[in-house]
């Protein structure tokens, strides 16, 4: 499905990353891809992981830096001769604002979970913009949660940017669409990574989607893949703006089986 592409994919932290699910599914559709790892920190593990794929470009890019954003979009730019797709797996607030009051959000972790998630992608769109319309057109794709859409608790802030986000995409698609450029974000259930455990409660979470999901289970990192991949590919040419859910059906729910809850209670409540 991506044969002959370029992708560059931001969000790798380490095996659980979203975005390293996605690399491998979009890889294994043949396409070349440049990814990037935060910090020294997180390098070697990066390295590791990517270093299983076909000649990959591993730049290190803090998203809050625009000399590092800048030095990606060039290596890209010079190594690959265009852009086709691009994932952005990118978010962080304070923890302290992941948790308790939302009345008490700071300024600061207001600023900087809006920098980190949210004007990352306006950024990035507006670096990859030359370089996808070398290649007639391409594909950015964001992660987004349900809690953008909804007050869930304890996602507090990190929700406000979301619905930031998901706003983003809409405006970025109405401004990139006439240069064949197509925005979309998944909105998926929750899953357990390096990010997701800086959410408060974020094991009871991933219990209360198993039994309230129409599928009846958690998400799994490879159908987020999956859904990336169809969005990178030519196979979503008429997609643009959108959020697509990949949560079991979880967002669709108004109001839960009382019987299921009953027996939930009695049985199996998660701790
Ligand atoms: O349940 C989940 N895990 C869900 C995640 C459900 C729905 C959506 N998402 C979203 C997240 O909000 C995020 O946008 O998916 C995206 C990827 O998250 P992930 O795969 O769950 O988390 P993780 O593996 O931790 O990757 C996110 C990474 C950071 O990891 P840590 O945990 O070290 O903050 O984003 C990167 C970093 O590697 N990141 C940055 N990269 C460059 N510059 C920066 C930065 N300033 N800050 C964070």
């Amino acid at each position: 499905m991506l044969e002959g592409k370029t992708g560059l994919i931001f969000g790798i932290a380490n095996k659980r990353s979203i975005a390293w699910a996605i690399a491998q599914a979009v890889a294994q559709a043949g396409a070349r891809l440049a990814v990037t790892y935060q910090n020294e920190r997180l390098e070697r593990k990066v390295r590791e992981l990517v270093g299983q794929l076909e000649r990959p470009l591993i730049l290190p890019c803090d998203v809050t830096r625009d000399d590092e954003l800048d030095a990606v979009f060039e290596a890209v730019g010079r190594e690959f001769g265009g852009l086709d797709f691009l994932v952005h797996s990118i978010a962080y607030a304070p923890r302290e604002d992941l948790e308790g009051d939302f009345v008490q959000t700071t300024r600061a972790g207001f600023g900087i979970a809006h920098e980190v998630s949210v004007y990352s992608l306006i950024g990035m769109a507006r670096r990859a913009l030359p370089l996808m319309e070398t290649r007639g057109g391409g594909s950015i794709v964001t992660m987004t949660y349900l809690g953008g859409e909804r007050a869930v608790p304890n996602y507090n802030v990190m929700g406000v940017a979301k619905a930031a986000l998901e706003s983003t995409v809409r405006y970025l698609a109405y401004y990139l669409g006439p240069r064949g450029i197509r925005v979309n974000a998944i909105s998926a259930g929750p899953i357990k990574t390096l990010a997701a455990a800086g959410v408060s409660g974020f094991s009871r979470m991933l219990g209360m989607y198993a039994q309230l999901a129409p599928l009846r289970r958690n998400t799994d990192p490879s159908e987020v893949a999956d859904t990336a991949l169809f969005l990178c590919s030519s196979l979503s040419r008429g997609i643009t703006g959108e959020v697509i859910h990949v949560d079991g059906g979880y967002h669709i729910v108004g109001m839960p089986d009382i019987d299921q809850m009953a027996a939930w209670r009695d049985k199996d409540a998660p701790e």
